[in-house]
């Protein structure tokens, strides 16, 4: 059973009854303390960037959750099994992905959850940067330990992706798509990047860390100027758009990612990878277009088909033959400067 502190108790109390006043003496009656310690801590849940409104007659009520990363706001009713088991929180930090992969190394538990508000060198894939402002978006790294062989560790990465685009559009009710295998774009710049890192053996997989990266609130001039034109982030879409979106919290978008991830996690554990590369499909903004592919030094176009069980890209290429694509990098016409 999850132990509080008092401070979590007294937030648990408020989110129960939110935009509704509570009076100091119900609260001291229910936790069993008294009426000043409840007003001291009610002024750190204050500190911390939560919204109570106090009044002598009244007593308290919630009116607002702060949007710095917490790990109460991303556990609260998150009801998952693996996902999330234990979350940790920093302020600044290199890369979420190597220290996640430090503590699996060390044993940690699966579904063990890093998250930084900031990334002073966060990477993308074969040595690229990653571009992490402070508190303007999630960067997060998940630790599973999946009993697959290695090489067929980047369906975990198509997972990741389809549950990234169903947990923005649950909690924004924005529709964005996949381009395979790991980015996630909203019409036709990158709004997520993921990096799936492993550690294992010839025939078997020991750990594999999956590093989401998702541009929640930069605006155009945050962005590093190389990448100014390929990338977006959630608000910048809506000011561009003139979107009037309810205010966007991380710790929402975050907790429906783990709930998602788990869920089709599930499926991966039980052998059912259709029901992952069935959602990852319908998600997908890849299949159907034309696309440039390098694979083996050689360059083709052609049309995306379909994906593998695998999670491979089928291609029917433009001389005719279907090629498999394992990984790599292909451009899909419409998207990130491919016209
Ligand atoms: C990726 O690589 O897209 C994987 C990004 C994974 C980031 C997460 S954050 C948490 C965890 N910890 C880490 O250190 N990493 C993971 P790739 O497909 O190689 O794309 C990298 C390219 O995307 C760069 O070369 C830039 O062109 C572009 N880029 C860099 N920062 C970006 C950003 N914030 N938004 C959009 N595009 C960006």
């Amino acid at each position: 059973m999850k132990v509080y502190m008092l401070k979590d108790e007294i937030l648990l109390k408020l989110k129960e009854e939110p935009y509704t006043y509570i009076s100091g003496s119900r609260l001291s009656k229910q936790l069993n303390v008294t009426r000043s310690a409840i007003w001291k801590h009610i002024n750190e849940l204050k500190r911390d960037g939560y919204n109570i409104e106090s009044s002598a007659r009244k007593g308290y009520m919630l009116v607002d959750t702060p949007d710095n990363i917490d790990a109460f706001e991303i556990s609260y009713k998150l009801g998952t099994k693996i996902l999330g088991s234990s979350i940790k929180i920093f302020n600044t930090m290199d890369s979420t992905n190597n220290y996640a992969k430090k503590l699996a190394v060390e044993g940690c538990s699966e579904g063990t959850t890093v998250i930084a508000e900031e990334q002073i060198s966060g990477r993308g894939r074969i040595g690229r940067d990653w571009s992490s402002p402070s508190g303007r978006g999630i960067w997060m790294s998940i630790v599973l330990r999946p009993p697959i062989e290695p090489n067929s560790v980047q369906i975990i990465t198509l997972a990741a992706a389809a549950a990234v685009t169903n947990a923005i559009k649950k909690v924004t009710g924005i529709s964005v798509g996949i381009k395979w295998p790991n980015d996630i774009v909203l019409e036709g710049r990158k709004l997520c990047g993921i990096l799936t890192e492993m550690g294992s053996e010839m025939d078997r997989v020991n750990y594999v860390v999956v590093g989401i990266g998702i541009n929640i609130g930069q605006e155009k001039d945050d962005f590093p100027e190389n990448i100014r034109d390929k990338a977006v982030s959630l608000k910048s879409y809506a000011m561009e758009n003139r979107l009037n979106l309810p205010k966007i919290k991380r710790n929402d978008i975050i907790k429906e990612t783990l709930i998602q991830l788990e869920r089709l996690y599930g499926f991966l554990l039980e052998g059912n990878t259709r029901a992952v590369t069935n959602e990852w499909r319908s998600a997908s903004a890849t299949l159907g277009k034309k696309v440039r592919v390098l694979f083996k030094n050689s360059e083709y176009q052609g049309v995306a088909e379909d994906i593998t069980e695998e999670g491979h890209l089928l291609v029917y290429c433009d001389d005719g033959q279907l090629r498999e694509i394992v990984s790599g990098e292909i451009s899909v016409r419409g998207m990130l400067g491919y016209i």
